[in-house]
């Protein structure tokens, strides 16, 4: 629980109205002391209402840069593991302030590593981002939740978007078809019933090409999360990139930015601490 009161940035009176036309949501956070409630006005700001404003409209009112204790974003981590594109994605927003990266071992293909305990996704695994005590799982869904949290930095598309189709799509076809075939691909697997429900390599390499062939991004001239998410399986396993120059370029165009090269050192240094 962190020190809300300590850190008053500034006052100010306002009546109950005009501060309930502004506030998001009551935190789920306990309050700090009786008679007080706190309220997130938006990502910036924190409310904190005394019991004097609560009866009379009029009284104690306090906003404050939260910190990250008050947004209670937290992302469970392992280094080089599929978090590592979601802690890529955190920095991209540069939110990395307002979100606490809990780093966590897993079970590793070369047999090191354990479940963590401390790491309270169901089943052991990676990404795991915890919102205000919800849960929230799967890669492309903690994209999505990401950037729709975060919506200024540009890299999703809001509701009402023209693009919000295109980019759900993308999204949801890297968990539903793109990682199961990359993963059989990989494991050597081939069944009538994977190729009918997947199809295979091929499909996904020209379902990218035709796309890539259009814009320079999946999204059009920007990068955005589907990008990221897209081309992680080729970050981490370059063996699986299909040897089409439209692809290359488009796996260099987002490798050369600067968060590619930043959660590299951040996961290096989160192995050495
Ligand atoms: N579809 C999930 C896959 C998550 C996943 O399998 N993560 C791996 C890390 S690369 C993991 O946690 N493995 C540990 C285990 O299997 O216990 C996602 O994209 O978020």
């Amino acid at each position: 629980m962190p020190g809300p009161i300590c850190s008053l940035a500034d006052t100010a009176d306002e009546t109950v109205e005009d501060l309930v036309m502004k506030v998001g949501r009551e935190t789920q956070q306990p309050s700090p002391c009786p008679g007080v409630r706190l309220f997130l006005l938006n990502r910036r700001t924190l409310i904190i209402a005394d019991r004097k404003w609560q009866e009379s409209g009029v009284g104690h009112v306090a906003a404050i840069n939260p910190t990250r204790s008050f947004l209670m974003l937290t992302l469970y981590h392992a280094p080089h593991s599929r978090s590592s594109r979601i802690v890529r994605l955190v920095l991209e927003l540069g939110v990395l302030d307002q979100v606490e990266i809990r780093i966590v071992t897993i079970p590793r293909n070369d047999g090191s590593g354990a479940i963590d305990p401390a790491n309270p996704h169901p089943e052991g695994k990676v990404p795991l981002l915890v919102h205000d005590e919800v849960e929230i799982w799967e890669s492309n869904a903690i994209m999505l939740y990401l950037t729709d949290l975060f919506p200024d930095a540009g890299l999703g598309r809001s509701v009402g978007s023209p693009d919000r189709g295109s980019y759900l799509s993308w999204l949801a076809w890297y968990g539903n078809v793109v990682e199961p075939v990359i993963v059989c691909d990989a494991a050597g697997l081939s069944h009538p019933f994977l190729d009918a429900t997947f199809r295979g390599v091929p499909e996904v390499v020209a379902r990218l090409t035709g796309q890539l062939e259009k814009t320079p991004f999946l999204l059009g001239e920007q990068f955005s999360a589907a990008d990221l998410l897209l081309v992680s399986p080729y970050v981490w396993f370059p063996q699986a990139t299909p040897d089409v120059p439209i692809i290359r370029d488009w796996i260099a165009r987002c490798q050369a930015r600067p968060a590619a090269e930043a959660i590299t050192d951040f996961d290096q240094a989160a192995v050495q601490a």
